[in-house]
């Protein structure tokens, strides 16, 4: 988005939001696959500077932003009462919603959607793990998160994508997807298809044991990745869990198989040479320890037994996802080049691959910590 567009989210949205100060400036931000992100810099009287984040929401993947917002509003506001709770500072360690000029929680504007944030200070998002210490503070952070959501009423919440994690449908969608083959790409990633066609059974893990109640439904993040917690500048701590969007009944298991997929990876999500990509099983170590803690003991024997399977079914679904949108046309992720999704396809099947090597040693890892 060129300055031109900017000053224009500066003079017709931003204006209508109940900022501090004057506007300043405005710069597109983040690097998330799905909202338009702007960091907002506003002057106040006394010279100092306060920030916030402005998004567009991407209504064509979230289809009712006011039910997406009330879900927000609720989240937050449950979690604010929990951080005061335990003397946290509630600006920093939760999103906070800044109400437009009418009161409301979000702008409608010609068709689309807006909200905003306070900017957290004195806080980054990561899209790569810099060292195991840091893996397991934000593992401790969403751990944390999903223990602090324990007792929210999930009957209240909406379901902002319906059968966001149902692997099983992921699959029949990945399935219809190849069979439609809309753009005549299929004939180039035979070999992608009949890697996720060989496993079908791995979409029924999770599933089938939620189903079957082998393990329960809780409140989740859904979206655990790296660049989706604020990590402390000053003490590494994994400071505030951000993008609330698909907060919805789920599995511990999708949280903690979403973080294992994109942070313990030794690659980035689309990388392109595979030599390059693999599972860190000191990096699964790390966040199994943190997230169990993080969980204060929240869950089940046979939820910890399953954290290996949980790594694989997510890794799998992202790869059946990335796939699906490469075939479709690129219509869901944002990309930046040519093929972009079908890179980050393959990086995520040569990672179930290698999780299949790895497998026993994985199991192992998660023994060692739920014998505790
Ligand atoms: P998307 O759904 O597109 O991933 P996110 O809500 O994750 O959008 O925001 C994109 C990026 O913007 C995040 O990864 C983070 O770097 C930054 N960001 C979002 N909210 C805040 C906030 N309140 N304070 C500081 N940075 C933020
Ligand atoms: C998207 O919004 P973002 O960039 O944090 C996606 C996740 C995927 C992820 C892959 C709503 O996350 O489900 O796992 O990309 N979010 C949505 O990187 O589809
Ligand atoms: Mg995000």
């Amino acid at each position: 988005m060129g300055t031109i567009a900017n000053q224009e989210v500066m003079d017709k949205i931003a204006v209508n939001f109940r900022t501090e100060g004057e506007i300043t400036e405005l710069i597109p931000f983040g690097n998330g696959y799905i909202n338009d992100t702007f960091r907002i810099t506003c002057e106040l009287p006394d010279g100092k500077e306060k920030k916030y984040i402005l998004q567009k929401m991407n209504v064509s993947i979230f289809k009712n932003p006011g039910e997406l917002m009330e879900n927000v509003m609720n989240v937050t506001s449950f979690l604010r009462k929990k951080i005061i709770e335990a003397g946290g500072d509630p600006d920093r360690e939760t999103l906070n919603v800044i109400q437009t000029k009418d009161g409301g929680n979000y702008l409608e504007v010609d068709g689309e959607y807006w909200r905003m944030y306070i900017f957290i200070e004195g806080a980054s998002s990561y899209d790569e793990v810099k060292t195991p210490e840091d893996f397991y503070k934000t593992a401790l952070a969403f751990g944390n998160f999903q223990k602090m959501l324990g007792d929210y009423p999930a009957e209240t919440l909406h379901e902002t994508i319906v059968n966001f994690h149902n692997t099983v449908s992921r699959f029949a969608d990945f399935k219809k997807a190849v069979e439609e083959d809309v753009c005549g790409r299929a004939k180039e990633v035979q070999e992608e298809i009949k890697f996720i066609f060989d496993r079908e059974d791995v979409a029924h893990i999770i599933c089938d044991a939620l189903e079957e109640k082998r393990i329960p439904l809780r409140v989740t993040h859904n979206d655990t990745k790296l660049n989706n917690i604020m990590i402390d500048d000053e003490t590494g701590k994994g400071l505030c869990v951000i993008d609330l969007d698909t907060v919805m009944p789920g599995s511990a298991l999708y949280d903690f198989g979403d973080s294992i997929r994109f942070g313990a990876s030794t690659g980035a999500e689309d990388e392109v040479n595979l030599d390059l990509v693999s599972v860190d099983l000191e990096l699964f170590e790390a966040y199994a320890k943190g997230f169990l803690e993080g969980c204060g003991g929240s869950l089940t024997d046979e939820e910890v037994r399953l954290f290996p399977a949980g790594a694989k079914v997510i890794t799998f679904e992202q790869g059946m996802r990335f796939l699906t949108d490469y075939l479709q046309g690129d219509t869901y992720y944002k990309t930046s080049r040519p093929g972009h999704n079908l890179d980050r396809a393959r990086t995520q099947l040569k990672l179930v691959a290698d999780m299949e090597d790895k497998w026993e040693e994985m199991e192992k890892i998660v023994e060692k910590y739920s014998a505790k």
